[in-house]
């Protein structure tokens, strides 16, 4: 930089901006934002400074800029991302490492200096004439052991709108901390605009993360998954930090599940896209801390999470009045919600896959202009709404909040649950033997299968560890055992349960459980991490009796639950099992250059307890053939 950075700021900012900029007293960051305001080269640039003032302010932009439109619920406006632009590019997220530095073949990678050079040369003047927005946010509570205080430089209104929804405003964080190098910077641009408002240029669509510089480059897009730095853009930056600091990163759901006389356990959980995450962290009679993200804790010997965010980026497709009571009511509510790539009606009301009600015959939408029956380029037709349209919404506004969202100590983790979309292999529930074998078998071992919706075979199983390969930034083997090593470290070791909603019928192929049931499964989780119900061993895990899953049934759904439905269920696929243990086995062998010896030696134990039940009671066997247990 030729200038000194002030000068820069001094020149660059009106008054009032600058004022807000230098209240805090950080060289670093005020030479960080100059840098890229004469790098980017703005016409404008406003600071927030979280105030009521400053986020009306970013409100108004999004609509004057045109990057959102109001719909007829006061509070309610929609955007749209290019059609091309309607999802996180994994083919263009990559990590710059330094001569040296290898993170092993699942993870996108290329050469520091190149990526550095190729990402500046995007971003050279890439904002003129749009105006810049500086904001500050925390992840995590703030006040508390958990905050990471964040810097977002971003060109678009839209992305500055939502995490203002999203996130817990940091601007006091910063003042609070004075010159300090230890937050995280991200600098977005949406580059050139097309007369839709959306990002033309999308050839030059780039998420580069550096993390030696804890900074995220996102450059030609506006989806979500790619531009709110502190969405999956921090969590890359923050699973590092963890890795090296001896806490967690993790894609993960927390909630409250309701216990006998008002106890309140609180579950974390993983689950791959399209896995039922949201509708697990939504489930009725419970209560909701977070969907997404979760930072876990060793305090005290105890494992402690916090929600990262305060809002959600939520799918909208399928919600309905019927099965998703909650969100629908927010969703009808006059507060304040982006709906993005949905359908909008001439009367600004919005329509998407799976609503109550028949499907407008037009409308526009993130192809434009829209009619049933349009098709796009490629001659696919195009549904109303894209099936990755979202909502964004502050967590305050469900009615089954936990109160417990803020707190700066967390909330105790009594479980962990896994789950991916698996037809044919895992039953409903099963606790796992102990931290080491939920870690490896449930965790590690998470697959999820494609859906017809989604690109290539159906039913083709994705190697997901934990559901966060796509944001690991340590090595996969590395990230599993620092997983094995914080559980070891707790003197309270939470449960560890695997779950699986998609479970067919061997013979009909049909789902063997309702969406409900799963709150039946919750319920069991919770009697037992304080011990209040037996269990049945299986080779794969702990899995519940009949007359308990018989009585809760009857207290949470007021259904009747045959033995039958519970032998289908319940049953061992020792078959199905094996192959799972081979494919994974497979995977750690050939893609995992550092798998923890452990790994193989939890799988191969699991793999003899199978074959020993195969020799005696043939390939599928029903729970009635094992022990019983306390
Ligand atoms: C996910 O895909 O896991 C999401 C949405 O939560 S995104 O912000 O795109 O990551
Ligand atoms: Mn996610």
């Amino acid at each position: 930089m030729g200038k000194n950075y002030l000068d820069i700021l001094k020149e660059r900012l009106d008054e009032p901006n600058y004022k807000k900029l230098m209240a805090i007293n950080n060289p670093y960051l005020h030479e960080f934002v100059a840098k890229y305001i004469e790098l980017c080269n703005p016409d404008s640039i406003f600071v927030s400074d979280g105030s009521d003032e400053a986020l009306q302010y970013i409100r108004e932009a999004a609509i004057k800029t045109g990057e959102e439109m109001p719909l007829a619920i006061p509070g309610h406006t929609v955007h749209f991302d290019g059609y091309y632009d309607q999802a996180r590019d994994r083919e263009h997220t990559k990590f710059l490492l330094p001569k040296g530095v290898d993170l092993g073949p699942t993870i996108k990678a290329m050469d520091r200096d190149e990526g550095l050079r190729e990402i500046h040369e995007i971003l050279k003047d890439i904002m003129k004439g749009h105006e810049l927005y500086v904001c500050f946010y925390c992840l995590g509570p703030t006040n508390s052991v958990f905050s990471i205080p964040c810097v977002q430089l971003t060109d678009s209104s839209y992305v500055a709108h939502s995490e203002n929804i999203l996130y817990r405003q940091g601007y006091e964080e910063f003042i609070k901390r004075g010159p300090t190098k230890e937050f995280f910077k991200f600098v977005h641009s949406e580059g050139e605009l097309d007369e839709r408002k959306t990002s033309k240029n999308i050839d030059k669509r780039r998420i580069y993360i550096d993390l030696e510089e804890d900074t995220v480059y996102s450059t030609n897009t506006q989806y979500g998954g790619n531009t709110i730095g502190l969405k999956k853009l921090a969590m890359r930056l923050a699973i590092n930090h963890a890795s090296k600091e001896g806490w967690l990163t993790e894609h993960m759901l927390i909630m409250g599940v309701h216990g006998p006389k008002g106890r309140v356990t609180y579950f974390t959980g993983a689950f791959p896209s399209l896995c039922g995450k949201t509708s697990t962290a939504m489930l009725e009679g419970e209560s909701i801390v977070g969907d997404d993200i979760a930072y876990i804790r060793n305090i005290n010997g105890e494992a402690r999470a916090v929600n990262v965010e305060k809002g959600v980026f939520g799918i909208i497709q399928g919600i309905n009045s019927k099965d998703d009571p909650i969100q629908w009511k927010v969703l009808h509510s006059p507060v304040e919600i982006i709906f993005s790539n949905v359908l909008v009606t001439e009367d600004k009301r919005v329509h998407w896959i799976g609503k109550d009600g028949e499907v407008p015959p037009r409308g526009y939408n993130h192809s434009g202009e829209w009619w049933i029956g349009k098709k796009d380029a490629e001659g696919k037709e195009i549904p109303c709404s894209h099936p990755n349209a979202r909502f964004t919404v502050e967590l305050k506004h469900f009615e089954n909040v936990d109160p417990k969202l803020h707190d700066p100590e967390g909330v105790p983790v009594g479980a962990i649950v896994y789950g991916g979309r698996d037809s044919d292999t895992w039953v409903p529930v099963q606790e796992a033997f102990d931290w080491v074998h939920g870690i490896v078998a449930k965790g590690a071992a998470l697959e999820s299968e494609r859906t017809a919706a989604v690109l290539g075979k159906e039913g083709v199983r994705e190697f997901n560890p934990m559901s966060n390969l796509d944001f690991l930034s340590i090595p996969v083997g590395k990230y599993i055992q620092a997983n094995i090593e914080f559980g070891k470290k707790l003197s309270k070791k939470p449960k560890i349960f695997g779950v699986n909603y998609f479970l067919r019928d061997k013979e009909t192929g049909e789902f063997l459980n309702d969406k409900v049931d799963k709150r039946v499964w919750y319920k069991w989780m919770e009697l037992r991490v304080h011990g209040e119900v037996g269990a049945i061993k299986t080779p794969t895990g702990y899995i519940p009796k009949y007359e308990d899953l018989k009585r809760l049934f009857k207290e949470v759904l007021g259904k009747d639950y045959s033995k039958e439905d519970y032998m289908k269920q319940f049953m061992i696929r020792v078959p199905e099992n094996l192959a799972k243990i081979d494919r994974i086995k497979k995977i750690y062998e050939t893609k995992v250059p550092d798998a923890p010896q452990i790994v193989f030696e939890v799988l191969e134990a699991e793999r003899k307890r199978l074959e020993e039940a195969r020799n005696k009671y043939g390939d599928y066997i029903t729970p009635d053939k094992f022990e019983e247990v306390d």
